[in-house]
């Protein structure tokens, strides 16, 4: 008001209208709520080009089209799926700052549902490659293009394979074919008890004979029947794989529900690939990308970087609580490449491989610390959050996908492999050390002081150094190779220690300890891989029949242990001979430790490592012979 009776050539026109100060204040307030009217409609108007063109500069307009192509995908979704009922109605339990909260504007929330449905478009080349000039993440998704739908050739795929998927069968020692048997009895004993008791809830309590559905893959279901899919195949067990892909054919539903995206990735995804790789059916496929979908919202962020938990339905993503700072997890968004490769693959896509390759790309710019990777970086920031380094958990399968991925692009994707090869460099410099005793283990590291401790989850790393010295260089193979061989007997040691003849979850090497657990809290074992996952490896990589009989010492224990009447139990105190139950049929013990076992006990030409990569839940994805366009490119 006091400007308007300044403002030179508006000399009060209110007054020369002849209204006195209360209509004044009246006309005044009609006149703002008008203005406010009229700024609040344009919000309201349909998302359109036309009115971007209208509110938007041009040059902003164009590239939101062609780079991220939003607008086609972005107002399909905005019209189909407006349903109040997919967003969430309550915070998350892990309550961590959200980029977008439940009480965000209708559009907003919109917008971040319709980045969840990217169209399908036909077979792209990935932009970026080996050298990781991957176009940013731009957080949308891209058009739909309408040219002749893209078709993964399947059969091509197939005759590229050099080894028959399930083997040759020669000639074998009786011994290993009934140990094989035995641990394929124990698949199906695991198997049978999901099936009776728990059938398409995510895990079996076998002492209380019912199911558990946990709060890791939100609306999914069926985590146990998607993980086993690939082993019961793998393992001939016919009847129970229709079982199986019978359940996934008629009861599984991709629900919404607030899930993490890296579980449903390694579970989830890589099962459903892994399975349609090795049967060609069409509905793992068609699951694998349906879901794939779901995750891709999970990167909109200011690097790309994506959060660890997603609401499948809206799209929204948010850090776990327990991560400081609203950080991302390295493990996390740090294993993803392998199965979005392939999403790119089978839909022709290249969405999947452009928001991984991106990950790189934040990953390659930031400094490290003494060459190490720290456990939590900031998706806002794409800066280290703290400088917590372990190569177990947190950590752990981040380095595993580098060296796999190099793999995986038979040996093309050289970026990979120099990352690879630079992190075991600074982690065999600041982490490896020799006990007391002589044990080699790896430590964790934290701001520069070491904590002499080893997770059960680090014991995947014998396997992973021996599968990365293969292809060191001959001066540095044999190097690599010894200190695998180190750590996997350092991991043995830590089984052979204990009474049940199992591992702790953690064990230690000071104050007199090497390889036990020194914490109550650390003395489980919950059906854990990883130490049978090295064996495979070694034997694999070296034939030493040590591997072997190491393998059949935790078939017996497990046995012995966890067998109970309705499946496998995890157990509290590896410490003792009467271990008490925890109840619970983890889904990896048949994804992984079953099958690592069986392959153990198997000739080298079933999934060979000529031909497929383990995700780190065990799911084999093909090496790409056939020069997949999606996959990286030198
Ligand atoms: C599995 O889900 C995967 O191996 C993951 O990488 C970490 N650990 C569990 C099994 O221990």
């Amino acid at each position: 008001m006091v400007l308007l009776r300044k403002l030179p050539g508006m000399p009060g026109w209110p007054t020369a209208l002849g209204l006195r100060l209360p209509q004044k204040f009246l006309f005044l307030l009609f006149l703002s709520g008008l203005l406010t009217l009229c700024f609040g409609a344009l919000f309201l108007l349909p998302d359109s080009s036309r009115f971007k063109r209208l509110f938007l500069p041009r040059r902003a307009t164009a590239s939101t089209s062609s780079s991220s192509s939003a607008s086609s995908s972005s107002s399909a979704a905005s019209s189909s799926s407006t349903r109040d009922t997919d967003l969430p109605r309550s915070p998350p339990a892990a309550a961590e700052p959200r980029h977008a909260s439940p009480a965000a504007p209708r559009r907003l929330r919109e917008k971040l549902r319709a980045a969840a449905r990217p169209a399908p478009r036909a077979r792209q080349q990935v932009q970026g490659g080996g050298d990781g000039r991957a176009e940013p993440a731009t957080g949308a998704a891209p058009a739909r293009d309408t040219r002749a739908p893209f078709r993964f050739d399947y059969e091509r795929f197939r005759r590229s394979l050099r080894h028959p998927v399930r083997g040759r069968r020669p000639g074998e020692d009786p011994e290993t074919r009934a140990r094989r048997m035995k641990i394929k009895e124990m698949m199906k004993f695991a198997w049978d008890n999901y099936k009776l008791y728990a059938l398409g809830k995510n895990e079996l309590r076998p002492l209380t004979k019912n199911g558990h559905i946990g709060n890791m893959f939100g609306g999914l279901r069926g985590a146990t029947v998607v993980d086993a899919l690939d082993t019961l195949y793998i393992m001939e067990l016919e009847e129970e794989f229709q079982e199986a892909k019978k359940w996934v054919e008629k009861s599984f539903d991709l629900n919404n529900g607030e899930a993490s995206l890296f579980e449903v990735n390694i579970r989830y995804v890589g099962g459903l690939l892994a399975t349609y790789y090795l049967t060609g059916e069409e509905v793992f496929k068609s699951k694998a990308l349906e879901l794939g979908e779901k995750l891709l919202p999970a990167f909109n962020t200011p690097t790309g970087i994506p959060r660890g938990v997603i609401n499948l339905g809206s799209g929204m993503s948010w850090s776990w609580g327990w991560a400081s700072a609203g950080s991302s997890i390295l493990a996390e968004f740090g294993t993803l490449h392998l199965e979005f490769l392939h999403l790119s693959e089978l839909s022709g896509n290249p969405v999947f491989a452009e928001k991984v390759m991106n990950i790189r790309k934040v990953l390659n710019r930031v400094e490290k610390p003494q060459g190490l990777y720290p456990n939590f970086l900031s998706p806002v920031t794409g800066n280290w959050v703290q400088h917590h380094v372990s190569i177990g958990g947190l950590g752990d399968s981040f380095y595993e996908y580098l060296i796999k991925s190099w793999l995986m692009s038979d040996k093309k994707d050289s970026e990979a492999k120099k990352m690879y090869d630079d992190a075991l460099e600074a982690i065999e410099k600041h982490l490896v050390k020799k006990s007391a005793g002589g044990l080699t283990y790896i430590a964790e590291w934290r701001g520069g002081v070491l904590d002499h401790k080893m997770g059960h989850l680090a014991c995947f790393s014998g396997g992973m150094i021996a599968l990365g010295a293969e292809h060191a260089g001959e001066e540095r193979k044999q190097h690599y190779m010894d200190l695998a061989a180190e750590i996997t007997s350092t991991c043995h040691e830590s089984y052979a220690r204990s009474d049940t003849k199992l591992g702790p979850e953690a064990f230690r090497f000071d104050a007199g300890t090497e390889a036990m657990a020194t914490r109550l809290s650390e003395r489980y074992y919950i059906l854990r891989p990883e130490v049978v996952e090295s064996y495979m490896y070694m034997w694999r990589l070296t034939h030493d029949p040590k591997y072997r009989q190491w393998g059949w010492e935790v078939v017996k224990a497990l046995e012995k242990h966890c067998r109970v009447e309705a499946g496998f139990s995890g157990i509290r105190d590896v410490y003792t001979t009467t271990p008490t139950h925890d109840n619970m049929q983890q889904s990896f013990f048949l994804a992984e430790t079953l099958k690592y076992l069986y392959l153990l006990f198997c000739e080298d030409d079933v999934l060979s490592l000529d031909d497929w990569v383990f995700n780190t839940e065990a799911h084999p994805l093909p090496v790409n012979h056939t020069n997949f366009k999606a996959s990286v490119q030198q």
